[in-house]
Parts: structure tokens; C-alpha cells; sequence
């Protein structure tokens, strides 16, 4: 196979129908890189022979040794089919739950999706998140069903039962994507019964409801996987052939005679072949048939594997003459079978031909990108795409469009920015020399030999005949020029050489990126839209003419910046360009001033910075880094810059202790990132605190029993003990506390007095308030712009009905006596006005509230009360929030009770167990604290002996029942846990361990009794 040039490339570029951009997604493990392996080396970018050994996108070092993806990594490739031609963008990207950003990053810059998934292990909880995440940026996706091979040669399934097996994980999958489909939909339905509502409010005509309306209606085959619709292809990508059943239906039409779309249509599902009648019927299992399937692809397959793995030389050599392949001598006499199947295999049924034909037909291009997506990606938060400015709504037409016209206006998305060393860049790179160069250098070449020999000439001629004193001086001046030649050489050595140095040092930012609509040209100036920048606000103070050229006053969230560099992304390696048409994905250099981690980009004030990428991971995983010698702190806080800008996921920051924290959203992440910080961003040695673990805290209602289930009350109390409890909840002087917990506390001047309660809030309260973040922003926004100038925002009116249906919601949720009214006084959310707490004002006709943007009225609410919110929450019960993580595990039933006990032994509950149909693994699902987790992958794994690998996922936040503040106080508890309590308290451990890393003072028992001790120990 040839390389593609390219010049090539740069063709393709410019045809958008012929463009693919599409992203390998799976869970981890189950081949993403050895399927890209095989695609590429059709290109002739690696040889076949190392497909799939090379893993040639997992560019990295510790990639490569820890066998997993950790970045999403894009290459172009060439495809011809059926006389056509296409350019297939694809990016590869991680399948580890640690690095679920980096398929965020990923799916915003494609238009479809290969998802892969195992044979054997089926569908797994990363294949269903992925699949999510296709549905939320609405591309189109089609399956790979991998590792085939693992079904005859491990599982040693017979073709009919791996049938079943293969219809069975269908099922799971369409199971997915099935129940994605119908939330949708029904969402949709209730959006509609609301806009139809209020409608009706205003043309009060009959309403008859349509009961057809919804699920039945609306079609959605299209979206499942089926072989028969051409979006399913079976595949081993190590042994390198895979097959969609049009390949097989092509086939045997000709030879057993039956029309190739009749094939198409049976040669998947409950049909066999009546040979005499040659008909193909309906009801093979109701018949004791073999379904079409088995009988004319799958027990080909088994036979030829059977073949090669026994080596019945006979009969490989039959199959090989009978298909028309060529095998080489190497391959067929190898030592290892593999080999040689692999090579029958993969010019039997090339993988890279069977799943590149099914994405380039069934995947669209990006000229058919849907107005559903566009608006998706054009309207931020709650907003609505109708509350856009006009010259912001025109844009659609631009994207829809995507033209590589000239006065089509450019707008680009940067999903993430990679760092490359400054080395590989192609500018920094020696460049193979083209042919007139090397045309150039030869003559160079000859003309300094010719002058050479010359010199030697004239030496020799001037030593014999000393009176031809012009030659001489000819020779001496060749010979200066020579050296004077010699030493700039050397100037040139030693200046390349620090130039090298210096750029060996340094890290270049390539922004991942991709072109929806015009041309981007290298040199171009553009608008950097930041996540906040507010179209609306801008076109005030701009002209929607304006250009990023212009001299322009400033506007928040907006800056300029010239592309620089423009990339063709090649895996490892980077191609320069000098412009890039709408539709392609591309690299761009130079923006690592201007962009931290994404941005919109665009020639037109008017757009509007696209939705943020959809993160599924949550960073938890935190810990403290200092540098080993104090004198390198500045190379670390500019490596934590550095690493800040290269990870999505990554936070850093700086803790008011002082303290450098970095954020990440597990451990395989963390210790990513900590390689990362040492060897290329910081340069430095570093220490690393112990992981800082996540607490909340909370209040509860006051216990009804006490820790030995007797109600509370009617125990008699100790009397010494109960003293120490008091003293652990002191309030100071000047606090006043009364029964119910209402703390009251006056300014220092003494000019103002503050009342404060702290309640527990209902669940469905605080789900309701998670939920609707996004909306609570909207809203806080809408009262600062009302606040500081009435007209400056209209209100849309979808935003309005979201805000009252969500105003409903809460006071359905806030009944009873104790919180009368409490919707309307409410005076904030909290912390930073959109978390899950509330907080109410008790002023009765105090008219400041959250609503407001409902009722307009303008007031301003500041009010400061920290230490009265934090007695008011000591007077009440407390408890601590662990962080939670979910986990599913895989074990089979000799393993199955280890798995149990290191769950238990971390805290941890297993909330499901179930069997995988056919096979006798089972699936755990479990929920562990996070304060517990660390470590747990790998004891797991341990123990199992390698047989189960869990994966973490942060999932909601627990109160931890027990008391951290609990000591006995009746007789009954002082019994039972004796004076100080010493059995384990899980909620004091953390506390403490909290308090010590803090430095505050920890309550710890003290050996009281130390001569007792000491006449135990005989030897003393
Ligand atoms: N038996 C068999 N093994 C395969 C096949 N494809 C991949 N593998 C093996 O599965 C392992 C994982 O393959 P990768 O391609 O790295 O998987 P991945 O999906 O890229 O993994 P992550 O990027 O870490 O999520 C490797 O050891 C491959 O050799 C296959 O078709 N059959
Ligand atoms: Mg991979």
C-alpha cells in the first residue's frame, strides 16, 4: 500500500461530502487502538504485519507500558470506494473512566462514532456511558462487535451457540441505546404538552389530546444496530479480518443463486436455507434448522480456525486455493499459527475495509449536520436558541451549510490543547529535501571538489614552477574561503545547538480543533470567544461587520489572536498546512496565550461560544505537591500551568494554606498527571502528600434512640460524661442558643442583631436544587442584570415558564408548618448562589428574593453571617458527607468471594449481583467511600489474580450515620462502649485524620494506665 501524500490530503480537505470525522469509543480494553492499528496500516502508515502490536496512536511512553489509551490522539486517512473517494478524521480515544474527558474532547469534534465492544465481555459500563455521551452530542454511531476469535478459541463456543452469544449482546446494546431513545422522546412529549398548555391558556378552543403522540409515532429503527442494516460488523482487529454480512450476501448470491438483497435481509436472524427447495424459510429454531448465519458465514470462520490451530496443512491449503488468496511462505510456515491466520484472515476479510465502507456509508459527512445539533451547540446553559440575537440565529445557516466559501464566516471549536515537544514540530524537525534542493546541494558539491582539486592543481603547480605567482594566490584565497566556509559551519552547529536546546525545553500547545464553517488560513486574525463572552453584550458595543483586523474597543471574554501554525493531525506525527476548509479537524499552534482549555474561535462578533463539552467524570481525587527543594517552586507552579492547560479534566489549584493542590478524577488520572508534572511540565523532583480526601457536612434530625437502641429520654444520663459532650459543642460568650438551635449573635459594634436556624432540608429539595443548577444560574444572572439596569435583558419566555415550573416544584416539596411561605423568602441559594443549600429571611413584607427576575422588583440583599451559619449548624446535630463512588466488577464464582471481602473490608456495599447470560462471570455492583478507594483497583486485582479490574466512578455524596462527635452519655452506652467509646467511630476517624492534616488539635486517647502495661511485659 502506498503512503498518502499530503498534497493528496489537502484535496480531500477541500471536498466536504467525502469527509468523515469519527472517534473509536468503547470500554477500556476492548480494542479501540488495535482496530485504529488496522485502519491505518491500510494506509500504509505502518505495516500489517505490526497492526495491531504496535498500537501506533498510543503514542506515549506509559501507554505503551500500561497497555491503556490515556489521550485521545486523531489521524487522517484515505479511502477509496466504489470510485469515490473519501478523508477519514479519526480519533482514537481512551477507554478508562479516569479519562472519560478525553472522550468529551473527542465526540464534539466528530459527526459519528464507532463503538467497539468485546465479544466476550459484552456490553460494560464505559460502552453504556459512551454511548450516552454519542446521544448527548447527537452523532451517529455504528458498532463493532470485536474479538470474535475469543469466542472459538478461548470460550470454545460452538458457531450456533456463539450466535446466540452475538444476538444477545445486540439486544444489550440496542437495550441501551433503546432506553436513551425513549427518555428523549418523552422528555420531548412533555415539552410539548407544556407549550401546548400554554398555548391553550390564551386560544381557549377545545383541547383534544393526542394519545398517538409520542412513542408510537416516531420511528426510531434507524437508530439500532442491526446487521441487516449495514451498521454492525463482526471483527477480530488482532487476527485483522472483520465483515459486515453485505460482503457474505454478495457472495453466496452468486453462488447458491438468490437475489443479494434477499441475502441482506436473511442472512441475520431466524432463517435457514432449504437447500432442495433453495428457498430461504422463517423459524429455524421452531425447525431444528441452522440459522443462515451459522450455516454459511460462522461455520466458516470455526472451520478455517480450526484448520490453521490444528494445522491440517490439507486442509488450509483447500481454503486458501478455494478463496483465491495468496499466503507467503514466512507466514505459512511460522512457528506461531497466529501468524498465519492472521495472514489468511486479513486477505480474506480485510477489517480495515469492512468498517472503514460501513463508515463511510453510514456515517454522515459533515455537510449533513442536523439543525437539532447546531442549535445544541449554540446555546449555553438554559438559554434558549430563540433568546439569541438575529445575527447570532443567522449563523445557523453557516453551519448548516458548512461552506468553504470566502465570505462564509469561519468558526472553529477548540475541544482540548495538547502539549507536543517543541522537537517534534515540523517546522523544528529536519525536513526530507526535495528534489530540486537535492539537484541544488549536488552542484554545490561538485563546484566545491572542482575548486578543491583546483587548489591542489595550482599547490602542485606553484610548488614546481615558483614564478606562477597567480595561481598560488588563487589557491591560498580558496583555501580562506574554505575556512571561513569551515567556521561559519561551526557558528551554525553551535547556534542550532541552543536553538535546540531551547526548544528541547520548551512545550508547544496544538489546539485540537475543528472547522464547522469557512476557511481557516495561516496568519488569519480571529476572535477567542471565551465560555462566558455574551454575543448579545458585545453587539452593542461592536458592529456585526467588525473584524478581528479592526481596532476594536474591548469586550469581556473576547480577545484576538493570529493562527499561527495550522496541522494536519497524523498520530504522532504533524503535517503543516496552509489552510484548512470547513468540515476537517485540524491542529492549531500559537493559541496557548489566548486559550486555556477550549474556546470558540471565529471571524464574526456574532457568534456565540458553543455549549461546554459534556464531562462525565467528576474530579475527586485530590493531593498536595511541593517541590523536593524549596529553590524549584517556581518550576512548579509553572508546570502546574502548564499541566492545567494540557489535561480537560485536571484542576490545580492553590488552597489558602498555601498549599499546591491538584484535582483529578482518580488514580490512574493522578498518577498521569504527577509523571507528567515531573518529566515534562515542571522538570523537577516532587513530593507528593497522601490524598486529601473530600468531606461534606450536614445537619441531621435529632436521633429518636440512642446508640444502643433504648429511646432517648428515658435513660438515666452519666453525669460526668455528659459534661464532656457539652464541652465539645461550646459557644462562646455573647452567643445566645435556645433550644431549637436559633442562634443569636450581634455585631461587634453592637449596632445589629442576626437570628440564624440551620434546618436539614428534604432530599427531594436538595435533588431538586442539584438538578437545576443550570437554571439557578440563569437566574442569578438575570437578577444582577436587572439590578443594575432594568431593560438590559428581556426575558425569554421559555426561560420564565422553566423558572415558575421549577418555583411549583419547590413548594410542592416545602410543605408543612415549618416551611410556610418558605419559597418566597427565599433570600439565596448557596454556596456561590447555585449549590444545594437555601437560605430564608424571616422579615415579614421583606420583598428581596430569588424571584425577583419573576416580579422585578430591585433591592439589593447583602448580608454577611458566616459565624451565625456555622453555630446555628453546631446546634444541631452534625454529620459528615463522604464522597461515594460506584463500581462495577466483573469476577467469576471462584473469585467472587475475595471481591466480597475486600469490598467489605473498604466499607463497601454491594447493592446488585447478577449473572452474564452464557457465561459464568458476575456483575457486581457496589458503592465504596472514596476515602477507602485508594489502592482498591489494585488489591482487587491482586487477589483476583488479575481476573477483576474495577473501575471508579464518582457517584453521589452519603451521610455517614454515626456521630463524629458521639460519646456515651447513659449507662446502657457507657456499658457497652465503655468510657472512651474506643470501638471504631468511622465519622470521628475522618474527622481526625481531617483535623491532623490541618493541623488543629485532635482529641486521641492517652494511655492513662501505663505501670498495668508494664507489668505485662515481663522482659522489662
Ligand atoms: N483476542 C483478541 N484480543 C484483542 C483483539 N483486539 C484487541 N485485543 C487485545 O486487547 C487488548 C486491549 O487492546 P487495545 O486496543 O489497547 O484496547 P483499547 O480499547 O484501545 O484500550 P484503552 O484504550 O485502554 O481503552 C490488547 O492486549 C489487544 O491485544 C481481538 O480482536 N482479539
Ligand atoms: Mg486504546
Amino acid at each position: 500500500m502506498v503512503l498518502t501524500s499530503v498534497g493528496k490530503m489537502m484535496g480531500l480537505q477541500q471536498k466536504a461530502a467525502g469527509i468523515r470525522n469519527i472517534c473509536v469509543l468503547a470500554h477500556v480494553d476492548h480494542g479501540k487502538t488495535t482496530l485504529a492499528d488496522c485502519l491505518i496500516s491500510s494506509n500504509g502508515i505502518i505495516s500489517s504485519r505490526l497492526a495491531g502490536k504496535l498500537r501506533y496512536l498510543d503514542s506515549r511512553e506509559d501507554e505503551q507500558v500500561r497497555g491503556i489509551t490515556m489521550k485521545s490522539s486523531a489521524i487522517s486517512l484515505h479511502f477509496e470506494k466504489g470510485g469515490q473517494e473519501y478523508l477519514i478524521n479519526l480519533i482514537d480515544s481512551p477507554g478508562h473512566v479516569d479519562f472519560s474527558s478525553e472522550v468529551s474532547t473527542a465526540v464534539r469534534l466528530c459527526d459519528g462514532c464507532i463503538i467497539v465492544v468485546d465479544a466476550v465481555e459484552g456490553v460494560c459500563p464505559q460502552t453504556q456511558a459512551v454511548l450516552r455521551q454519542a446521544w448527548l452530542e447527537n452523532i451517529r454511531p455504528v458498532l463493532v462487535i470485536n474479538k470474535i476469535d475469543r469466542l472459538i478459541v478461548e470460550l470454545k463456543l460452538t458457531p450456533q451457540e456463539a450466535y446466540m452469544h452475538l444476538k444477545n449482546i445486540l439486544e444489550q446494546i440496542n437495550a441501551v441505546t433503546g432506553s436513551l431513545f425513549t427518555s428523549k422522546v418523552l422528555e420531548e412529549r412533555a415539552e410539548k404538552e407544556a407549550e401546548s398548555e400554554s398555548s391553550s391558556d390564551t386560544a381557549a378552543g377545545d383541547q383534544i389530546y393526542d394519545w398517538s403522540a409520542g412513542l408510537e409515532d416516531t420511528d426510531d429503527s434507524h437508530l439500532y444496530f442491526s446487521p441487516d442494516h449495514g451498521n454492525v460488523v463482526f471483527a477480530s482487529a488482532i487476527d485483522g479480518w472483520g465483515f459486515g454480512i453485505e460482503h457474505f450476501a454478495k457472495l453466496y448470491s452468486q453462488k447458491i443463486g438468490i437475489k443479494p438483497a434477499v441475502l441482506l435481509k436473511t442472512l441475520w436472524g431466524d432463517y435457514y436455507l432449504n437447500t432442495k427447495a433453495k428457498k430461504i424459510m422463517k423459524g429455524d429454531q421452531s425447525k431444528g434448522k441452522k440459522p443462515l448465519f451459522v450455516q454459511l458465514v460462522l461455520d466458516n470462520i470455526w472451520s478455517l480456525y480450526e484448520a490453521v490451530m490444528k494445522r491440517d496443512k490439507e486442509k488450509i491449503e483447500k481454503i486458501v486455493t478455494s478463496l483465491g488468496l495468496k499466503i507467503g511462505p514466512r507466514e505459512s510456515r511460522h512457528a506461531d499459527p497466529k501468524v498465519h491466520l492472521n495472514a489468511i484472515c486479513s486477505q480474506w476479510l480485510p477489517i480495515s475495509d469492512a468498517v472503514l465502507s460501513m463508515v463511510c456509508s453510514k456515517l454522515p459527512s459533515p455537510l449533513d449536520i442536523t439543525a437539532e445539533r447546531v442549535e445544541k451547540l449554540m446555546c449555553v446553559g438554559a438559554k434558549t436558541f430563540d433568546s439569541l440575537p438575529p445575527e447570532t440565529q443567522e449563523l445557523k445557516s453557516a453551519f448548516l451549510r458548512c461552506s468553504s466559501e470566502e465570505t462564509a464566516p469561519v468558526i472553529v471549536f477548540v475541544s482540548k490543547m495538547f502539549a507536543v515537544d517543541a522537537k517534534a514540530l515540523p517546522h523544528n524537525k529536519p525536513r526530507p529535501l526535495t528534489q530540486e534542493e537535492i539537484a541544488q546541494r549536488r552542484e554545490l558539491a561538485k563546484q566545491r571538489h572542482a575548486g578543491k582539486m583546483a587548489a591542489n592543481q595550482g599547490k602542485e603547480v606553484s610548488e614546481k614552477p615558483p614564478s606562477e605567482n597567480s595561481s598560488e594566490g588563487t589557491g591560498s584565497t580558496g583555501d580562506k574561503k574554505g575556512e571561513e566556509q569551515q567556521l561559519t559551519d561551526q557558528m551554525d552547529v553551535v547556534t542550532s545547538k541552543a536553538a535546540k536546546q531551547e526548544a528541547d525545553n520548551k512545550e508547544s500547545f496544538i489546539a485540537f480543533a475543528r472547522v464547522f464553517s469557512g476557511v481557516v488560513r495561516r496568519g488569519q486574525k480571529i476572535f477567542v470567544l471565551g465560555p462566558k463572552y455574551d454575543p448579545a453584550e458585545s453587539l452593542h458595543k461592536l458592529s456585526p461587520q467588525c473584524s478581528a483586523t479592526d481596532d476594536l474597543p474591548s469586550v469581556p471574554h473576547m480577545s484576538c489572536c493570529t493562527l499561527e501554525n495550522l496541522y494536519l493531525l497524523m498520530g504522532r506525527e504533524l503535517e503543516e498546512l496552509e489552510e484548512v476548509p470547513a468540515g476537517n479537524v485540524l491542529g492549531i499552534g500559537g493559541l496557548q496565550d489566548f486559550v486555556l482549555k477550549s474556546a470558540t474561535l471565529s471571524t464574526s462578533p456574532a457568534c456565540p461560544p458553543f455549549t461546554p463539552l459534556n464531562f462525565e467524570a467528576t474530579p475527586i481525587v485530590r493531593v498536595a505537591v511541593e517541590p523536593k527543594h524549596p529553590s524549584d517552586m517556581p518550576q512548579l507552579v509553572r508546570g502546574m500551568k502548564l499541566l492545567n492547560q494540557a489535561d480537560p479534566c485536571v484542576q490545580v489549584l492553590i488552597q489558602e494554606t498555601g498549599e499546591h493542590v491538584l484535582v483529578t478524577a482518580g488514580e490512574v488520572h493522578l498518577q498521569r498527571c504527577l509523571d507528567d508534572l515531573k518529566e515534562r511540565f515542571a522538570k523537577i523532583e516532587i513530593s507528593v502528600s497522601a490524598p486529601i480526601i473530600p468531606f461534606r457536612e450536614t445537619i441531621t434530625r435529632p436521633p429518636k434512640v440512642d446508640m444502643v437502641n433504648e429511646e432517648i429520654g428515658k435513660q438515666q444520663k452519666v453525669a460526668v460524661i455528659h459534661q464532656t459532650k457539652e464541652d465539645q459543642n461550646k459557644i462562646p460568650e455573647g452567643i445566645q442558643v435556645d433550644s431549637d438551635g436559633l442562634v443569636t449573635i450581634s455585631t461587634p459594634n453592637k449596632q445589629a442583631t442576626l437570628s440564624v436556624r440551620a434546618l436539614p432540608l428534604p432530599e427531594e429539595v436538595t435533588r431538586l436544587l442539584e438538578e437545576n443548577s443550570d437554571l439557578i444560574r440563569t437566574m442569578e444572572q438575570l437578577s444582577t442584570s436587572l439590578n443594575e439596569d432594568k431593560n438590559a435583558h428581556e426575558i425569554n419566555q421559555k426561560t420564565m415558564d422553566k423558572i415558575k415550573e421549577f418555583k411549583q416544584k419547590l413548594e410542592q416539596n416545602l410543605q408543612g408548618r415549618k416551611w410556610r411561605n418558605a419559597v418566597d423568602h427565599i433570600w439565596s441559594f448557596g454556596p456561590r448562589k447555585c449549590g444545594p443549600n437555601i437560605l430564608l429571611h424571616k422579615f415579614e413584607g421583606y420583598k428581596n428574593s430569588v424571584w425577583q427576575c419573576l416580579e422585578n422588583t430591585e433591592k439589593e440583599l447583602i448580608a454577611t453571617m458566616k459565624e451565625a451559619c456555622r453555630y446555628a449548624l453546631q446546634a444541631k446535630p452534625q454529620r459528615l458527607m463522604a464522597a461515594m463512588y460506584t463500581c462495577e466488577i466483573m469476577a467469576t464464582a471462584e473469585v467472587l468471594g475475595r471481591v466480597y471481602a475486600v469490598l467489605s473490608k473498604r466499607e463497601g456495599r454491594v447493592l446488585q449481583e447478577e449473572m452474564k447470560e452464557g457465561t459464568d462471570v458476575f456483575i457486581i455492583k457496589a458503592v465504596l467511600p472514596v476515602a477507602e478507594s485508594f489502592g482498591f483497583a489494585d488489591e482487587i486485582r491482586k487477589r483476583t489474580s488479575g481476573l477483576a479490574s474495577p473501575q471508579l466512578v464518582f457517584s453521589h455524596w452519603e451521610i455517614i450515620s454515626s456521630d463524629p462527635f458521639w460519646v456515651p452519655t447513659t449507662e446502657e452506652e457507657y456499658l457497652h462502649f465503655g468510657e472512651k467509646a474506643d470501638s471504631e467511630n468511622q465519622a470521628r476517624k475522618y474527622m481526625n485524620a481531617v483535623r491532623k492534616r490541618k493541623g488543629l488539635y485532635v482529641e486521641e486517647k492517652i494511655v492513662e494506665h501505663a505501670e498495668k502495661q508494664r507489668t505485662l511485659s515481663r522482659n522489662k
